[in-house]
């Protein structure tokens, strides 16, 4: 049954907290990232997780590996339980960020594959294929692969197994939510929701999203 994922990319702390709390019984996690860890700060991850949900650091961590598993650490003690990393880094980077993932009992997810139209141009020709394996390989707790390329969720869930797959694009990036549903173990999704006249309405309407089963 995939998750609902809130990407909660707004950069103000009063709507952050706001649209959290309305949303928060229609979700399963809440992502976060740049737009508004640089805004509101890094308290803000503290704030909300007092929602009760799974906070995930989208800060697509990809570096050298010492950096990349004293970037994590930080992301763990700010209260994240999950990390997005890349994996384009290649293996050593990206077994640090496991590897301090699972020191503070988090998770650690792997771009495979990004989901917007540029995402073609370097994910192509076998290259995310490769990343997707290396996860599993290092350790990774799953893998992001695009919402608008479904036929890519297919075939990048050949090489992650029972793996979860997290999948951003619908909606806003033009991705449609029944068509990835029964592929993935969770769908990420921000504007459609956060940008809604009402969020908590939008987030509830998502709901049978939530029941769709594995194919
Ligand atoms: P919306 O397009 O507003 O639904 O937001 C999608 C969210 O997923 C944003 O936070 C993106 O940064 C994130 N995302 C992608 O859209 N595409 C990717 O390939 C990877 C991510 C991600 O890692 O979450």
């Amino acid at each position: 049954m995939p998750e609902l994922i809130l990407a909660l990319d707004v950069t103000e702390r009063k709507k952050a907290r706001a649209v959290a709390h309305a949303c928060a019984p229609y979700l399963d996690a809440i992502k976060i990232g740049y737009p508004l860890v640089l805004s509101a700060g890094l308290s803000i991850a503290g704030e909300l997780s007092r929602e009760g949900l799974p906070l995930i650091a989208d800060f697509k961590v990809a570096d050298i590996p010492n950096t990349d598993q004293l970037i994590c650490d930080q992301v763990f003690a700010a209260g994240f339980s999950g990390v997005i990393c890349h994996g384009f880094t290649g293996m050593d980077s990206v077994k640090a960020c496991v590897a301090s993932s699972h020191a503070h009992k988090g998770e650690c997810y792997v771009v495979a594959e990004m989901s917007h139209p540029g995402g073609k141009e370097f994910f192509s020709g076998g290259i995310a294929e490769q990343i997707a394996s290396n996860a599993i390989i290092a350790g990774a707790d799953g893998i992001i692969a695009p919402a608008t390329r479904p036929d890519r969720v297919r075939v990048l869930r050949g090489f992650v197994g029972d793996k979860k797959i997290l999948s951003p694009g619908i909606g806003a990036q033009g991705g449609d939510a029944d068509a990835v549903a029964g592929l993935v173990d969770g769908i990420i999704m921000g504007r459609s929701i956060y940008e809604a006249p009402d969020p908590a309405a939008a987030a509830r309407s998502y709901a049978h999203i939530r029941r769709h089963k594995k194919a």
